[in-house]
């Protein structure tokens, strides 16, 4: 069987954009790169734990970085290495990076990221991921990139996807052509094509929320989680609920499997726990693209959001289409208000 790397395929596809010059052919390249390096890094942590406390020197006699924060440097120069990224919004960093160097002001293409999402899971060993999201600039080329490049609306993305460190290590991604997901072969040091033109179920078994926020749900939600566990499916099981609390492995399995995955207004986040940019749109591209659904639990498009600041969050309701068009319903029905902290105490 022939092996595609993540590299070939990126060229073979690049046929798919007329007067594409490679430039997102090489962004998309690098950011395999530094998904590697970090991989090494992260498939070490523990280990480096025991070899020397966190804070101390390493054995190159770097300072001990949490691993975040080495993800966010590591990616961010090699972002800017390519020389086609001319800013970049980073869940590590309140304000953008715009670069200086004439390369990189030339580059046509801007990128959102979260370097490590889900990183207080890795002392735990619980798979945790990189979310990556890429538009083409508006401010013009040859000078830094501006706030405005990054508040355009997630329906704009040329590409995004992400990297998820677990049992192995993959990189699934988007242009807009569907989905294909790449298993990083440690022997070679390549990703390669295991899950071409990955498609969601349009309905499934799997419902992810923390339900530890019962009490702090808008009834909609609540009326819904009960439905899951009261409703009968086809095998005569109810549901089954299944939450890791590291949004790339709990869409990664919901991807494959079906199912959805449901972070709402809570009392404590009026406004949804996860960021537009380089959370919900990124995950947003990819599910729509494999034929799932991403809204607000109000019928609002995620991609069709016009975002006003750099982190803000979103009620975030994604997965399989059915469940999403289910939940809304409940959502609609039973209110989608969330209760305030006094009422509940
Ligand atoms: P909670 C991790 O901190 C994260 O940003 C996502 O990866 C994850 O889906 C969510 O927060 C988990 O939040 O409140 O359930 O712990």
């Amino acid at each position: 069987m022939t092996v595609t790397t993540l590299n070939e395929f990126i060229i073979e596809r690049q046929a798919d954009f007329p007067y594409a010059k490679g430039e997102l052919t090489r962004l998309l390249t690098h950011i395999g790169v530094a998904a590697k390096v970090v991989n090494r890094e992260v498939n070490k942590a523990g280990l480096v734990d025991i070899l020397g406390d966190a804070g101390s020197d390493n054995i190159q006699g770097e300072q001990q970085k949490k691993l975040d924060v080495y993800a966010d440097e590591k990616f961010i120069a090699s972002l800017k290495a390519s020389g086609e990224c001319c800013g970049i919004a980073s869940e590590e960093r309140k304000k953008i990076v715009s670069f200086d160097e004439e390369m990189a002001r030339n580059g046509k293409y801007i990128v959102a990221i979260d370097p490590l999402d889900g990183s207080s899971n890795i002392d735990v060993n619980v798979s945790i991921g990189t979310i990556f999201s890429i538009y083409r600039r508006i401010s013009p080329v040859g000078h830094k990139a501006g706030i405005e490049d990054f508040l355009q609306k997630g329906k704009e993305q040329v590409a995004a996807g992400y990297i998820i460190y677990g049992s192995s290590t993959m990189m699934v991604y988007t242009t807009g052509r569907g989905v294909n997901g790449f298993t990083l072969d440690p022997s070679i040091g390549e990703f390669c094509l295991s899950h071409p033109d990955i498609l969601t179920p349009h309905s499934g078994i799997i419902y992810s929320i923390n339900e530890g926020n019962y009490i702090k749900f808008p009834e909609g939600v609540k009326k819904y989680i009960k439905y899951c566990q009261e409703k009968d499916v086809p095998t005569g099981r109810p549901f089954t609920s299944r939450y890791i609390g590291s949004l790339v492995a709990d869409f990664h399995r919901n991807l494959l499997k079906g199912g959805i995955f449901i972070y709402p207004k809570t009392a404590g986040y009026p406004t949804g726990k996860l960021r537009l940019l380089y959370e919900c749109n990124p995950m947003a591209f990819v599910i729509e693209q494999a034929g799932g659904r991403a809204t607000d639990g109000r019928g609002n498009r995620i991609l069709d959001m016009k975002p006003v600041e750099l982190h803000q969050r979103s009620p975030f309701f994604l997965g399989s289409r059915n469940m999403v068009n289910k939940a809304e319903e409940f959502m609609k029905e039973f209110g989608d208000k969330e209760p305030n902290m006094d009422d509940i105490k």
